[in-house]
């Protein structure tokens, strides 16, 4: 579809939308008459920016079923997440959401070449989390072969790998260097299991990371987007081209703004995306603010699809560290650290406040690869300068840098925990 086709598709689908949550849901009902705008209001896709906005706040005020925009008997799944601050965010799904999220996640997967012969182990975790469910419909809409083994158990995934001949796997990318990590300790070099591709997201990770996963597996590493609010993975995905995310642009309908102004930001500027869930019935969402930070780009991708991209994610609004003054995202941290000689992608940000000078201090925990650690004192020294050097040019901050024994941060079989904030406890 060319861009004017798509817009009129999208304009209609919000108008439907708009209409529905108004006459459904008592909550945007009230917001949109505070606003005191309706769906006449709604001409163009610019007027989108008249709609009021969503956040996770609403979502947790209306727990559990609060923004069910059809009758319960309608409702077929219900995923969440739990978040750090205890109530769940929820999704409920209708038929056509569970058919519109599996249509979002055969495009993702085939878009990393899966079709009916690919074997396809989904290691991400299934029940509640959105991961496992969603990639499994995607696979078995494609027709492919599945096997649910979920997240964990790492010697069992490898040996499922190399029995079943596995093709493609999926979990966070964390997992994917970790089970790399496990297969080497058992003698095994994971280049030589034959899997061609992996589709990886959920959280935060580098362009340097990706190399790193490749060069480890041998495969290709796809990065795939999404979230619970909006339906779980599948909202954007990497074609073979590996350069920025498309977006199902059919199903959601993304904004860029800037996260204080909240004033909608021009394609190509970074800001906070805001999506808008267009064809969604159980819990749609009016212009929810996902705090993840990226661009959007129109520019016509060499492999065909003419939808818009969004950039690898920068980070998210509630992760960025501000440290003494300098606004660094966690993943540019890891970005710098990986092109490093001697050090491994394992690293802890440990922020804390300096109880005399009111000063947030940062510890930089880094673990080094095993030849370094054996080395002598004064190459460990040399090693901790190079860090802080290239940390202070590539990102002009000045961080207390602690190397540490090679697996001594905790690995994860979902997603990383990469920052410890002392300063909220
Ligand atoms: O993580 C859904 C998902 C499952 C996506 C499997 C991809 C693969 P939540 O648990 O609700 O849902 O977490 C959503 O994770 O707002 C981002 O901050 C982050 N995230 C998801 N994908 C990526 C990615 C799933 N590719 C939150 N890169 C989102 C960076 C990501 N961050």
């Amino acid at each position: 579809m060319n861009s004017e086709m798509r817009e009129a598709v999208q304009l209609a689908r919000i108008r439907n939308l708009a209409e529905r949550v108004y006459a459904a849901v008592p909550f945007y009902k009230k917001r949109f008459d505070e606003k005191g705008v309706s769906v006449s209001d709604i001409t163009s896709l610019k007027d989108v920016e008249k709609l009021p906005f969503t956040t996770k706040d609403d979502l947790r005020d209306t727990y559990p079923y609060g923004l069910l925009a059809v009758p319960h008997e309608e409702i077929k799944e219900i995923h969440m997440s739990s978040g750090t601050t205890g109530i769940p965010v929820v999704d409920a799904y209708t038929q056509k959401d569970l058919d519109d999220w599996a249509e979002g996640m055969a495009r993702t997967l085939s878009a990393a070449g899966a079709d009916r012969n690919t074997v396809i182990q989904n290691a991400y975790g299934y029940g509640l989390f959105t991961g496992g469910a969603g990639v499994h419909f995607g696979a078995a809409k494609i027709g492919a072969t599945i096997i649910p083994v979920s997240s964990g158990n790492t010697q069992k995934q490898l040996m499922l790998m190399r029995d079943f001949k596995t093709t493609l796997f999926t979990c966070t990318p964390s997992y994917a260097m970790y089970m790399a990590e496990q297969a080497r300790e058992m003698g095994i070099d994971p280049k030589t299991i034959g899997v061609s591709a992996g589709c990886f997201g959920a959280e935060p990770w580098s362009e340097n990371m990706r190399i790193e996963i490749e060069k480890n597996w041998g495969i290709k590493a796809y990065d795939i987007y999404g979230l619970t609010e909006i339906t779980g993975p599948g909202v954007a995905f990497e074609c073979e081209y590996q350069n920025g995310m498309h977006i199902n642009e059919d199903m959601w309908y993304p904004e860029i703004i800037d996260p204080e102004t909240l004033k909608p930001l021009p394609d190509g500027e970074k800001g906070e995306l805001v999506i808008t869930t267009i064809t969604k019935e159980g819990t749609p969402l009016i212009r929810y603010r996902t705090r993840d930070i990226t661009y959007i780009f129109k520019e016509k991708c060499k492999c065909g699809r003419t939808t818009r991209r969004i950039h690898r994610l920068f980070g998210r609004t509630d992760d960025l560290l501000i440290i003494r003054g300098v606004n660094v995202f966690p993943s540019q941290i890891e970005n710098a650290l990986i092109g490093i000689q001697g050090v491994e992608p394992n690293y802890l940000i440990i922020v804390d406040r300096n109880a005399e000078t009111h000063l947030d201090e940062v510890e930089l925990q880094v673990e080094v690869s095993e030849n370094t650690f054996s080395d002598e004192t004064k190459n460990l020294e040399t090693l901790r300068n190079v860090i802080s050097a290239t940390l202070k040019s590539k990102l002009g901050i000045t961080m207390k840098i602690k190397l540490v024994e090679p697996k001594t941060i905790e690995r994860s079989t979902g997603k990383a925990k990469r920052v410890i904030d002392k300063r909220k406890i």
